[in-house]
């Protein structure tokens, strides 16, 4: 085994700082400071650190290594201000080409939405699905995640996070942590006299210290909306269960993917060569980049895959749990006899475990999920609805 998929194993083993910081269960998001040895949840967010690594390994250099982290660690970043205003940008970021731009004559919300992200990151894809389906216009920023050099300016060391201008106004928000943007914005849909600007503040961010002395930032509130009135046509109990599922797609079944897609060496490498073609790889990264994003990376999550199985409790037979997880929310929608979990149109829960899964749909697991399971009667309907903007009529504001 070579020696930066040792230590990264090692890493695993004695730090437990893998998956814990992003995923975890009550919201206990980013780990703060800067440190090559951060390691993500995700195929993407690992993939960059691998190869990170790996090209201390392939000669690339220490000093070379250092020196970019010391010229990252000194690049000023945009902070945030007081802490009511902890959304707000002090200054506008920097310009980048967007990697697309989605622009609906049908948004009048006014917003200018920018969304850094990773192409198959299963937090990104969530809130692409989101904005696709409420018919957002938005422009996107690919971030290449082994320079990251659109992220520079933001002291938020994750994606995905969204640029919004506010309409006629100077004021500029960033919005991180996918569930945050998520309740956020659909909150603004529901409350449209209320500003953005306003609606953030209900979702502060708190710092504190876990047992083990790392330090956390929770945002506080993410899996709940603000409706400032009751919304019609909607129980109370919609409200709760909208809020129950989506809880289970971040604590639960995004977890359960990676050790499904990187099962087998041959699946893991399947899976990143579906990474490099579905985002565009070979134009975000330099060729040894994306060589080393794919090789090692493979071989790395085959490695990570399996202590993520042992660290959320997999079955031996992963895709069994995968089965089984999916089958609970089908099952749950199968109970309520609506084409949806939101009833004849999708909500949240749906968009969020429709999300995750586009994450890995070029992926066998994802194949395999089709054909153990009733997944693709639901999933092609959601696909309809979010290429449709089948929501669109809420970001019509006249
Ligand atoms: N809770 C966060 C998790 C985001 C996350 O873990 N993103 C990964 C990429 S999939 C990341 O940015 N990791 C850090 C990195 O790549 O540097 C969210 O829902 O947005």
């Amino acid at each position: 085994m070579s020696l930066p998929v040792r230590r990264l194993l090692t890493n695993i083993r004695h730090n437990g700082s893998i998956l814990v910081g992003s995923v975890k269960v009550g919201g206990a998001e980013a780990k703060l400071g800067v440190s090559s040895l951060r390691w993500a949840s995700t195929a993407h967010g690992t993939a960059w650190r691998v190869s990170r690594w790996a090209g201390v390994g392939f000669g690339v250099g220490a000093a070379l290594t250092t020196a970019y982290m010391y010229h990252n660690y000194n690049t000023t970043r945009l902070g945030s201000p007081a802490k009511d205003q902890e959304y707000v940008l002090s200054q506008p970021p920097p310009t980048f080409t967007p990697a697309r731009s989605i622009h609906l004559t049908t948004d009048t919300t006014g917003l200018k939405i920018t969304l850094f992200q990773y192409q198959t990151c299963p937090f990104c894809c969530k809130v692409r699905a989101f904005l696709d389906y409420y018919g957002f216009s938005y422009d996107v920023i690919e971030v290449n995640s082994v320079t990251r050099s659109q992220t520079k300016w933001t002291d938020y060391r994750k994606v995905p996070f969204l640029v919004v201008q506010l309409p006629n106004s100077e004021t500029i928000l960033q919005l991180k942590d996918s569930t945050m943007i998520i309740s956020a914005l659909q909150s603004f849909l529901y409350n449209k006299t209320t500003s953005l600007q306003e609606l953030v503040k209900c979702y502060p961010s708190l710092v504190y210290t876990d047992e083990g002395g790392t330090k956390k930032v929770e945002i506080m509130n993410r899996h709940f909306l603000m409706y400032g009135q009751h919304p019609s046509g909607v129980s109370k109990e919609d409200i709760v269960e909208e809020r129950k599922w989506r809880k289970w797609v971040d604590d639960v079944f995004v977890h359960v993917l990676s050790p499904n897609i990187y099962r087998t060496p041959e699946e893991s490498f399947q899976a990143f060569k579906w990474f490099s073609k579905a985002g565009n790889w070979e134009e975000h990264f330099a060729t040894w980049e994306r060589l080393l994003a794919v090789y090692v990376g493979a071989i790395a999550m085959f490695f990570i895959g399996k202590s993520l199985k042992r660290r959320y409790q997999l079955k031996d037979d992963v895709r069994e749990t995968l089965y089984e997880e999916t089958n609970v929310f089908l099952k749950a929608l199968k109970k309520k006899g609506t084409k949806f979990m939101g009833g004849e149109q999708p909500n949240l829960s749906d968009l969020a475990v429709y999300g995750v899964l586009t994450a890995v749909e070029g992926c066998q697991a994802f194949q395999d999920l089709k054909e153990n399971t009733h997944i693709s009667l639901w999933f092609d309907r959601m696909k309809e609805a979010v290429s449709q903007h089948g929501g669109a009529v809420l970001t019509n504001m006249v």
